[in-house]
């Protein structure tokens, strides 16, 4: 049995043309069922469902032999005991600095006053400003990030933009783009060498797809 962890959501969405394309189709729709184990036309795969942040640590411990998550969970999860293969360029965005369009980042740098940033995504954070020589102040979050400048909790925020409506609807404005994220797929390293044929056919058929289609 080979399993594979999914987030509900974009993530599920764009890995399915990917499953198709190595035989494997999911036979039941998350956003309909309640189920977590989710059945495939192959007695041998099955897909569970778990929050985006969860599916390294699945994969990690063997919870699940494989699994697809973003760039940004990956950094902040730190990747121990994951082998990444491939990047499957699905569930593109960027992580960016953005600030209350009336706050002047520029200017709060140059004077090097310590800005207070608020993200779920700390540990990226604190790198990227580091490196910039920009003193912060971390605070974490683990949702609903535009929130913090418009009530006073921060100055700033670090999150992921893909069409920046989001920032627009709230008044923020993308200050800075720390890195782009995509998706990629982490593997559980003793079951690619427990399962190695059936994962092996799995990785090349999703390599196939993603170089002829970029
Ligand atoms: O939603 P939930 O709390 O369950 O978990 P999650 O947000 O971690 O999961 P999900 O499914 O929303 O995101 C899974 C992965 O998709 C992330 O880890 C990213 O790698 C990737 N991804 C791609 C995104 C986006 N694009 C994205 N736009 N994840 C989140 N967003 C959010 C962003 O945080 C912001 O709130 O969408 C909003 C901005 O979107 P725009 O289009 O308005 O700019
Ligand atoms: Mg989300």
């Amino acid at each position: 049995m080979i399993t594979l962890a999914l987030s509900k959501g974009r993530i599920f969405e764009e890995t399915l043309p990917l499953l198709k394309a190595a035989g494997i189709e999911v036979t039941e729709d998350p956003e309909k069922s309640r189920k977590l184990i989710l059945p495939t036309n192959r007695d041998d795969v099955r897909v569970v469902l778990v929050r985006a942040t969860d599916v390294p640590t699945y994969v990690q411990y063997g919870g699940a032999d494989l699994g697809v998550a973003g760039k940004d969970v990956l950094l902040e999860h730190g990747g121990q005991g994951l082998y990444q293969p491939l990047d499957l360029r699905i569930a593109k965005c960027r992580m960016s600095v953005a600030v209350r369009a009336d706050f002047d980042y520029g200017a709060a740098v140059k004077q090097g006053s310590r800005v207070r940033v608020a993200t779920k995504y700390t540990t990226v954070a604190r790198q990227h400003f580091a490196d910039k020589g920009v003193h912060v102040d971390l605070i974490k979050l683990y949702g609903s990030m535009e929130l913090a400048p418009l009530t006073g909790l921060a100055d700033a925020i670090v999150d992921l933009v893909s069409t920046g409506s989001t920032l627009k609807a709230n008044h923020l404005v993308e200050v800075e783009q720390i890195m782009e994220i995509s998706s990629r797929l982490v593997v559980n390293q003793a079951a690619l060498k427990l399962k190695r044929e059936p994962i092996r056919r799995i990785i090349d058929v999703f390599e196939s797809v993603v170089s002829s289609s970029n």
